[in-house]
């Protein structure tokens, strides 16, 4: 029994470590990967060590989710409690304290007239139940005719159906037949002849706001129910609205009826320096999606919020039917529910929603310091959000800035590429002695750079 037990054991380690084939990974190149792995075995705090004992730095957040940085004790130990009171509970017809504790704790974060929330697991779940909502509530009020909706190029709206028929990404989009029919693009907001190495917001492109003004005449407004935009588009590599952009499109929105949806799964929970986007640009959309910072990324939660008159067009008819035929198993999941409480208060004891407001000078100063470097042919940044657009080598795009990613795992540092643009969003925590270390193993990296 014993030796079976030890044999077993051993099988599962050896499983552990040898055998990668059974994984299909997200988002990897799976082949490359398999060759010669990255593991990380353990995270605390703005660090991460890997599987061979190495500490890395963590520049990404996790995947911009982690913003309170790792392994944080009042997390963790709401989650344990949590699992051991109450495990599970139906979504439907039933409910549990906490999840309308954090509902109401979370819409005292937005501006005022956006005051409920409905729950998903992800933040492509939200960019879906968010676009449901649109199109529910343009027939609830009467404008059944409103049947368009509105994205942008490069936008990322996550990987399910709807958000990649609103995105942007041509790789995201172009193995997957004819996506949802209605939608149309405004363009995007890159303009690097204008703006190239700009400081915070770029000056130039509040008129590309008007696109929607092209798309209004060609489609008319009364077939256009929302346009999702993220007020920083993230996924794309860090793309700032231009001064006013955001603004523009609200009044646009305004003058033709069409609901406005910020896309906030990145720029949610401090990442610009401010709660959300919708302080840190003062423009408030009708809906706001969220997810990752909302449990530190540690349980899988969304939170999609809306005006009180979208919750209220729907409180209509008898009061036994469901008003809105949608939901998730785990929508308001009770152990993501504590992970979102407990998270709510490490940031606010914390205070680690404006912080990145705190760091935001030394932040820029250390990103575009990377200007003049070999290759470097832009750099954003806006709150503890960064880019370093690389020119990809002639033939073999993406290949530069991966490189430069897996030096900088060798070194220590965690950083994301996406094409040929390496962004960094530090969590929230982050010391001004660890921003130099990661722009001082940056530049190191840059400088030899093929
Ligand atoms: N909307 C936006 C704006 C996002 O950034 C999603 C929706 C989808 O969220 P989920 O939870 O379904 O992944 C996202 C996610 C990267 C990167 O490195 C960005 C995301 C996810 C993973 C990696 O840029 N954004
Ligand atoms: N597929 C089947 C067969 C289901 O029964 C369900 C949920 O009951 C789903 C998909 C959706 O799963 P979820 O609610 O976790 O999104």
């Amino acid at each position: 029994m014993a030796n079976t037990e030890a044999a077993t054991g051993a099988a599962r380690q050896r499983g552990a470590t040898n055998n990668l084939e059974a994984f299909w990974m997200p988002f990897t190149a799976n082949r490359q990967f398999k060759q010669a792995p990255r593991m990380l075995a353990s995270a605390a705090g703005m660090y991460y060590t890997t599987a061979d004992g190495r500490r890395i730095l963590d520049g990404t957040a996790g995947l911009w989710c982690c913003n309170a940085g790792h392994a944080r004790p009042r997390i963790v130990e709401a989650i344990a409690a949590q699992a051991k009171e109450l495990d599970y509970a139906p979504a439907f017809q039933m409910g549990h304290p906490k999840i309308f504790e954090l509902a109401a704790r979370l819409v005292t974060y937005m501006p005022p007239g956006i005051d409920h929330v409905f729950f998903t697991n992800s933040g492509s779940e939200s960019v879906e139940t968010g676009l449901k909502i649109a199109l529910a509530y343009q027939r609830a009020i009467g404008q059944g005719s409103r049947f368009r909706l509105i994205g942008r190029e490069r936008g990322y709206h996550g990987v399910n159906f709807g958000g990649i028929s609103v995105g942007g990404i041509v790789n995201n989009r172009k193995m997957f037949g004819t996506l949802l029919t209605g939608v149309d693009h405004i363009r995007h907001t890159h303009d690097p002849e204008r703006n190239a190495f700009s400081r915070g917001m770029p000056r130039h492109g509040a008129e590309f706001a008007d696109d929607l003004e092209r798309l209004v005449a060609l489609h008319d407004a009364s077939t256009i129910a929302a346009v999702v935009v993220e007020p920083v588009a993230g996924s794309t590599g860090v793309l700032l609205p231009p001064q006013g952009y955001l603004e523009k499109l609200r009044a646009i929105c305004d003058k033709h009826d069409i609901l406005l949806i910020f896309d906030e799964v990145i720029t949610g929970f401090g990442r610009l320096g401010k709660p959300f986007a919708v302080d840190y640009f003062g423009v408030t959309p009708d809906i706001v999606l969220t997810a990752k910072g909302v449990t530190n990324g540690v349980v899988p939660m969304g939170a999609v919020f809306v005006k009180k008159d979208i919750y209220e067009a729907f409180m209509q008819g008898p009061e036994h039917m469901i008003e809105f035929f949608h939901g998730y198993t785990y929508s308001g999941n009770p152990i993501a529910t504590a992970a979102g409480l407990a998270t709510l208060d490490t940031y606010e004891e914390e205070g680690l929603l404006t912080r990145a407001g705190e760091l935001a000078e030394r932040w820029a100063d250390g990103l575009h310091a990377m200007k003049g470097l070999p290759h470097v042919i832009d750099v954003r940044n806006c709150g503890l959000v960064g880019a370093i657009e690389l020119e990809p080598i002639a033939g073999q795009p993406t290949k530069r800035a991966f490189a430069a990613f897996l030096e900088a795992y060798e070194k220590g540092l965690l950083i994301r590429t996406t094409g040929d643009i390496i962004a960094l969003s530090p969590p929230l925590i982050v010391e001004p002695q660890e921003i130099d270390f990661l722009f001082d193993t940056l530049r190191g990296i840059l400088k030899t750079l093929d």
